[in-house]
């Protein structure tokens, strides 16, 4: 297809989809090396966005096109590496489908009429319609809420906007991946750890897929081993990459991880192999918890978990007499039933096993010293108090828990909420029952994104603001906790392509149109540039800002174990110890220690849904990049044969799925015995709504479309792994 350079420049977000996303990016990057400088060959450091890794590369720009994105060796995270999507993030700078300037709706929601906008039209627009729903809501700023994911390293900005506009209603990704496995380990270690996979013999890891949920250093500390170096016990209901490259697979049945390590404290007390030395001196609640799990025998826990007796209490034997041996905590814990007490229960058994402060354990997670963003506060006197906030225990003010705010919202209760910013989130995608969220925006009188593409959420949007890409921006450093502390950064390898702009500028310049209940404009909070606050951040480490320009991280001495060991150490909960018993949670009328009880289980011919990563994937963001899509063009259902003969469903068959809300989708089947009889799984990613991602509109199915809405009260996470469906040849 012959297209013109002003045409191409010039198409819609709807009309370029058509194009051929890979054939138009190669003629762009052609056109523009052809005007280039010949010769000119640079490299410039800088970090990953593609997931929440952030591994650090040297970025080979020739002729001002960047090349590749080669990994920098001496990142102590990633070492060396950059996976599939990291790669191919070189190119999405010319990605024909970027968002590529300001968008105003102008049909129907979701209908896909957009007016090119200029940002002062953009953002007049917002204010105009802003400002009128806060003045029909008496004032009330809370009537705005503020959804974000993080990234960009620019997220502190966002905070900073929804604060100085006077909203408390902030809602962040934690309460859709991790807050329940944080939740769970600070109530035992006043900590969410991490753990030393390096150093780690024996490691158990239940759905903490490393292979393909790509964590760095994690993925990278382990898998990068030579075999025989250490053993690792892998618990998932499908046969992942992990699964293939462990030494022992157990396919549990979902959402009895709990019952599984109680089995275990069980055993070890039961046997004496408990570390008796770090029992005695630094944990509470011993002789609560030898009570406590006295019912959890093996042959109990076999029977829920469908793990035999005797794997579990070898494993339980093993765990406990290998040296550097660890219950990894894992991560995305969005899963069923009472998340925040499985999680209790494993962190419970590392205590058991002394596996703290010492290698191949966990340990709080340090980070590198910096200096913090300060802005000066700007106060209300109309405030009211976040939508969700009698729902959950722990509720995080930033994070707020988006399945139960979602709940209040819709039901208005207490209070109506008009409006919905979205920086750096596919809320129509992440936030599992897509019916419910497309009800929420129904209701709204404004919606704005920030995304660099027109995800589902975008298209449904009013105005869609284009982020600068992440190749094209500075970005302030970011600490990461680890044995090893860093922080990373980022800036440009070309200029800005387009008329976009990165998060500072749009928050900033969108804060001149609104004002305080002082009649000060907001953009007077704003100050200095994303350059000088990253300056300042590391302005009491000498040299690092120089470091960071050439290396785009800095490090700080390794973590050196056993200080938390010396005596009259605090650790930070409120006995300053190991808490195997939570007076907390028995405050709180809570169970002080983890109680098993069975979830709801799905019927004869029906299956329980499960959600999971794929390598070459990041969440909704990279299925529809040309240089990865071709892999896996759609999803497809995993289903055993099993229950696949009795159904009648073939491999490769159209099926269509029905969750117990009477939500449906449509996709292919694919039958393996990598998969319980009792579960069903597909990648994410597919199944988009949104026609600016052409290779994935309506290609396979989305998870968000048949995920039912629960959440966990204790932690606020979302539960995705509740879902119950029923399958049928179509
Ligand atoms: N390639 C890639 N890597 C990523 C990401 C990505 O999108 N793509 N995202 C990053 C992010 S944001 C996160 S949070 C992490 C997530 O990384 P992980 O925490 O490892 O999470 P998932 O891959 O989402 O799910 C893990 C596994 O849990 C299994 N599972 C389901 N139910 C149960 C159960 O009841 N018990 C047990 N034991 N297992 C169960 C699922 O089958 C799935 O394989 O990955 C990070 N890394
Ligand atoms: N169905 C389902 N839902 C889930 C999960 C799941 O496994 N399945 N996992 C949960 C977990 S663990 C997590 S962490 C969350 C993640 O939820 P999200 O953070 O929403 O995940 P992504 O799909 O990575 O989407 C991020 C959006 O940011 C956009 N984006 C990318 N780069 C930039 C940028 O530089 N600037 C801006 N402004 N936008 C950018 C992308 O185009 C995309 O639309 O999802 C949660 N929800
Ligand atoms: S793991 Fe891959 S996608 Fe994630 S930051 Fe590293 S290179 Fe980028
Ligand atoms: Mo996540």
């Amino acid at each position: 297809m012959k297209v013109s350079r002003r045409k191409f420049l010039a198409g819609s977000v709807a009309g370029l989809g058509a194009l051929g996303a890979g054939s138009a990016g190669l003629r762009f990057v052609r056109k523009a090396e052809a005007q280039g400088r010949a010769g000119e060959v640079k490299y410039v450091n800088s970090s990953c966005a593609i997931c929440t890794s952030k591994c650090v590369f040297r970025g080979q720009v020739v002729n001002g096109i960047i090349r590749r994105l080669e990994p920098e060796p001496d990142f102590p995270k990633s070492r060396g590496m950059m996976c599939a999507r990291g790669n191919a993030g070189a190119w999405t700078p010319y990605d024909p489908d970027r968002v590529k300037y300001p968008l105003i709706r102008t049909g129907r929601r979701g209908e896909g009429k957009w007016r090119k906008a200029t940002w002062e039209e953009a953002y007049k627009y917002i204010a105009d319609k802003t400002n009128q729903v806060v003045e029909e809501e008496g004032g009330h700023r809370s009537c705005i809420g503020f959804a974000s994911s993080e990234g960009t390293y620019q997220e502190m900005y966002w905070h900073q906007f929804r604060e100085v506009f006077g909203s408390p209603n902030s809602l962040r990704h934690p309460t859709l991946c991790l807050s329940s496995v944080i939740r769970g380990f600070q109530s035992v270690f006043g900590t969410y750890p991490v753990t030393d996979l390096k150093n780690a013999r024996y490691v158990i890891m239940a759905g903490a897929n490393r292979a393909e949920a790509i964590f760095t250093p994690d993925t990278m500390d382990i898998f990068s081993r030579p075999k025989g170096s250490y053993k690792l016990i892998y618990l998932d209901p499908r046969f992942t990459k992990t699964a293939a490259k462990a030494d022992q697979w157990l396919p549990i049945k979902p959402g009895t991880d709990m019952a599984f390590a109680l089995a275990l404290a069980h055993v070890i007390i039961a046997e004496n192999l408990y570390d008796r030395d770090f029992v005695a001196n630094f944990c509470t609640g011993f002789d609560e918890l030898v009570e406590h799990v006295k019912p959890y025998s093996p042959e109990w826990a076999a029977e829920e978990t469908g793990i035999a007796a005797a794997d579990i209490r070898q494993i339980a034997r093993e765990l406990a007499t290998t040296p550097h041996s660890v219950f990894y905590p894992g991560r995305r814990s969005s899963w069923q039933g009472e998340e925040v007490q499985t999680r209790r229960a494993i962190a419970i058994v590392n205590a058991l096993i002394g596996a703290f402060d010492r290698p191949g354990g966990l340990l709080p997670a340090v980070g590198v010293p910096m200096r913090s963003y300060f802005y000066e506060p700007a106060w209300y006197t109309q405030t009211r108090p976040r939508l969700e906030s009698d729902d959950v225990m722990f509720l995080g003010p930033r994070d707020g828990s988006w399945v139960a705010w979602r709940d209040r919202a819709l039901k208005a209760d207490p209070y109506r909420i008009r409006g919905l910013f979205i920086y750096k989130q596919n809320v129509l995608e992440a936030v599992p029952d897509r019916d419910k969220s497309m009800k929420l925006f129904d209701q709204m009188d404004i919606i704005v994104c920030i995304d660099t593409f027109m995800s589902d959420t975008a298209w449904y949007a009013d105005v869609v603001l284009p982020e600068s890409n992440y190749l094209e921006r500075l970005d302030p450093p970011q600490s990461l906790g680890g044995i090893e502390p860093t922080a990373v950064f980022r800036q440009p390898l070309i200029d800005r392509l387009y008329d976009t702009k990165p998060g500072f500028e749009i928050v900033s310049e969108l804060a001149a149109y609104f004002e305080d209940e002082d009649g000060f404009k907001l953009s007077e909070y704003f100050e200095g540039s994303p350059e000088e606050h990253a300056r300042n951040f590391v302005a009491d480490h000498p040299g690092a800002w120089e470091q960071l320009r050439e290396k785009a991280f800095i490090t700080v001495p390794k973590v050196q174990f056993g200080a938390y060991r010396q005596e009259g150490r605090r650790i930070n909960t409120a006995t300053g110890k190991v808490e195997l018993y939570s007076e907390d949670f028995a405050g709180r009328g809570l169970d002080p220690l983890p109680v098993f009880r069975r979830c709801e289980e799905p019927g004869p011919d029906q299956f329980r849904f499960l959600v999971g990563r794929h390598a070459i994937h990041t969440n909704s963001m990279t299925a529809a990049f040309p240089e990865l899509n071709w892999h896996q063009p759609e999803n497809a259902v995993w289903l055993n044969p099993e229950p696949a003969a009795r159904l009648g469903i073939n491999d490769g068959d159209l099926v269509q799925m029905q969750n117990r809300s009477g939500a449906q989708v449509t996709v292919k089947a694919k039958v393996t015995a990598g998969i319980r009889p009792d579960c069903v799984y597909y990648a994410p990613g597919y199944g988009a709504i949104s026609p600016g991602k052409p290779l994935v509109y309506q290609r396979g199915a989305s998870q968000a479309a048949i995920l039912e809405s629960h959440f966990e009260p204790i932690s606020g996470n979302a539960l995705m792994h509740e879902t119950i469906v029923e399958i049928r040849r179509v």
